[in-house]
């Protein structure tokens, strides 16, 4: 068996970033993080990233051969998943593989984007109502379509769909009431059951360290967050 070894490229801030990086914590598999700023586009860089300049990457040696990268958050935790099958981190079952990876892709289709424009839309406007409504109704639907026992990847480990919602669970809870005055719903059984398993995910040592300098973690990431809540994206940290 070839010896993997493993670079991890990520930013502190990258709620992409995070998801890969508490996922290889929580896997237990050695690695070496290397924090970068994405924005900037050396040659090197993008050489890592194979063109598309983004973080997370996984990039991978094999017996002391500089070779592969796997750019991408989703793409590399299906990687590492699989590195550790036994973990069952992404289930081995091929329907509730797929079924995994049909919400995978919800997560990032439905509720990123939500995510954002709530973040972003100014308080008070019609964008900003919507953008909460299609964010909660999202939501809802993850929460009623998957039986959210303990885990959205079932069983009693969390998994790879728990790791992918993780970071952004984080920001939601910490950014909304912060910037615009608002905070998802606790009054229904599903909304319970949510901010519990928000509760729970961010609990977990493996989340905890992919959250580097717990003690000013939270109020880095609202500092940084400001330029997204005024209504711009990523400006220099
Ligand atoms: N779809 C990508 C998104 C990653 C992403 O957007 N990362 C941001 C930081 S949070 C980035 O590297 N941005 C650099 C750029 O857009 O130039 C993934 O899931 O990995």
């Amino acid at each position: 068996m070839a010896l993997t070894d493993l670079n991890l490229y990520t930013a502190w801030y990258c709620p992409y970033a995070q998801r890969t990086w508490a996922f290889i914590e929580h896997l237990g598999l050695p690695y070496r993080n290397v924090d970068v700023d994405p924005y900037v586009k050396c040659p090197d860089w993008m050489k890592i990233s194979r063109g598309q300049g983004t973080v997370p990457v996984v990039q991978v040696s094999r017996d002391g051969d500089t070779g592969l990268s796997v750019p991408g958050s989703i793409e590399s935790m299906e990687y590492l998943a699989n590195l550790k099958p036994e973990a069952e981190a992404f289930s081995s079952d091929p329907l509730k593989r797929a079924d995994q990876k049909y919400w995978l892709g919800y997560i990032d289709r439905k509720i990123t984007p939500s995510y954002y424009s709530v973040l972003t839309k100014a308080a008070g406007s019609t964008e900003a109502d919507d953008a909460r409504q299609d964010l909660e109704t999202a939501l809802l639907k993850l929460v009623e379509g998957v039986p959210l026992e303990h885990w959205f990847s079932g069983g009693n480990q969390p998994g790879i769909l728990d790791f992918a919602l993780a970071p952004f669970a984080l920001r939601m809870a910490l950014l909304f009431p912060h910037f615009r005055d608002y905070a998802l719903p606790e009054t229904t059984a599903p909304w319970q059951a949510y901010a519990d398993w928000a509760r729970r995910v961010t609990a977990l040592p493996a989340f905890v360290a992919s959250a580097p300098d717990q003690n000013t973690y939270r109020d880095r990431l609202i500092s940084y967050y400001q330029s997204y809540a005024a209504g711009q994206g990523h400006q220099d940290a």
